[in-house]
């Protein structure tokens, strides 16, 4: 390869001699949309959309501001700027071959706890009708335990102590509602792309219950002015390694300090409610229904548990990605029974959905060998995860006096992987912001395995079910004394 080439603004014509690039002129994009949360996932979905958009049509209202809100989010923001909002989007199809482009939606970028005020001015500025969320399924601040927000983090108590320079998502919108109520302005769209059931709903839920503290006079304001439109987002997006980038300046010469590696699938189903207009998304793919919740309980139901599934069973296994897991035929035959006996009789609104063939495409997804998606981020904060890919399946089941066989077993396996080693006696890299109570029952589950159970922000009453207690019960102890994949062949020859 020829010179290498530092990704910027000022050396887009030059890389797009290499790469697919945008052709659009970016500096006369309006920011229209405030996006908070500008890790991988966003950077592969929702700004890869409005790239497509960008680059299709003439409208220049939509452009992306992306924020980083946590101290923890330095480098991207550190990347995105130096780099001018651009980043190579590089695609592992299915076949090996890569397929590369820049994004050039993202036009602005800011980074929240070094001015917090110019993140809520962003928020609440004429241009911007909508403000896009991906702050990950912890981030909404709800407590399974408490069935709603929870007051008692302290990150949330900082915030209503400190209205100008807050630290979670709901300071910062309620500051820039209340900026748009007292400036008289028009209202604002505010939208999940979360893993979350009804992420519309939810983060309207949370939002009403932060600001109903924090100010109450602004409530009756967001009720008529502020629009929640439910989505379900999907793309498979690992973590960008070392090798990416690396691979990326050996085979095309571009020197890009953070790109963003994806499976080729992507689905966006959004509910059609945005109360101060929207990009024409459905001319680049995106779907609009009327009822996206269907949609959201199959994907989180099917695909995100799945990978919960053969995550934890994988990681107690001693694989690192997840095609090695689901490439092990009983791990697969027992993620197909999961997916047949406990996920699909509970599935319901989804006429014209073929759910064999989704359940089939998802067996291809996670067993792209190419994607090497990493067990590591998959098991990442389980323990805001588990409520919501899981336990809605097994509380769905418990009421039709259905199966919980396998999410139990699932949820036993997590148990003995919360002790923090694998089957082979190795270390795993557990990183949850439960960590701490999770090991600490872990350590009392080997004793008494109905003891893990006792987390009450993740199993709710789940541990009152004498079912489910008995099954997973059941499960936990025949894992410790036969290992996990004698016990997974076992369930599946039972069939
Ligand atoms: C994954 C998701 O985080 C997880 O556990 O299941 O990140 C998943 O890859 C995406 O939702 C795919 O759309």
């Amino acid at each position: 390869m020829e010179n290498n080439i530092k990704i910027n603004q000022k050396n887009l014509a030059e890389i797009a001699n290499r790469i697919t690039c945008p052709t659009y002129n970016r500096s006369a994009i309006k920011t229209g949309i405030v996006h908070v949360g500008i890790g991988g996932f966003h950077r592969a979905h929702e700004a890869f959309y409005t790239d497509e958009l960008l680059q299709n049509e003439s409208n220049t209202d939509w452009g992306i501001c992306g924020v980083a809100l946590l101290d923890f989010d330095t480098k991207i923001y550190n990347t995105l700027k130096e780099q001018d909002g651009l980043y190579t989007l590089i695609v592992k199809e299915l076949d090996g071959t890569l397929t590369k482009r820049v994004i050039g939606s993202i036009v602005e970028y800011l980074f929240a706890p070094e001015n917090p005020v110019k993140v809520i001015e962003k928020m609440a500025s004429t241009d911007v009708k909508i403000i896009t969320l991906t702050i990950t399924e912890g981030g909404y601040n709800y407590s399974e335990a408490i069935g709603g927000f929870d007051f008692d983090n302290p990150l949330i108590q900082h915030d209503l102590e400190n209205s100008q320079a807050p630290k979670t998502i709901f300071g910062y919108l309620t500051q820039a509602l209340k900026l748009r109520q007292e400036r008289g302005l028009q209202g604002v769209t505010i939208q999940s792309c979360d893993n979350i059931q009804g992420n519309g709903h939810m983060t309207k839920k949370m939002l009403l219950s932060y600001v109903q503290k924090a100010a109450p006079q602004l409530v009756s304001w967001i009720e008529k002015n502020v629009s929640f439109p439910n989505s379900m987002v999907d793309r498979i997006t690992p973590a960008t390694s070392p090798i990416d980038i690396s691979n990326l300046l050996k085979t095309s010469g571009i020197d890009d300090a953070w790109p963003v590696v994806c499976e080729p699938f992507k689905q966006w189903v959004i509910e059609d409610d945005f109360i101060a207009g929207r990009p024409a998304w459905e001319n680049v793919g995106a779907q609009f229904v009327e009822d996206v919740v269907p949609f959201e309980l199959m994907k989180l139901g099917l695909l995100n548990a799945g990978h919960s599934v053969l995550g934890i069973l994988g990681d107690l296994i001693g694989y690192a990605t997840i095609d090695e897991s689901v490439n092990n035929k009983e791990v697969r035959a027992f993620l197909t029974n999961y997916m047949n006996i406990e996920v699909t009789p509970i599935l319901e609104g989804l006429e014209g959905v073929d759910l064999d063939a989704y359940k089939q495409s998802l067996l291809q997804r996670f067993g792209n060998i190419y994607i090497k998606d990493q067990i590591d981020r998959i098991c990442s904060e389980s323990s805001a995860k588990f409520p919501i890919f899981i336990l809605p399946t097994v509380n769905a089941q418990l009421k039709r006096n259905g199966s919980v066989e396998f999410a139990s077993f699932v949820v036993a396996a997590w148990a003995i992987y919360s002790l923090g080693k694998n089957e082979n006696g190795q270390p795993l890299l557990i990183k949850d912001a439960m960590k701490a109570i999770l090991n600490e029952k872990a350590i009392a589950a080997q004793e008494n395995p109905a003891l893990f159970l006792e987390i009450a922000t993740v199993f709710g009453k789940l541990k009152d079910s004498e079912k489910f207690v008995n099954a997973y019960t059941k499960a936990y102890k025949n894992i410790v004394k036969y290992g996990v994949e004698k016990c997974i062949a076992d369930i599946n020859s039972a069939i």
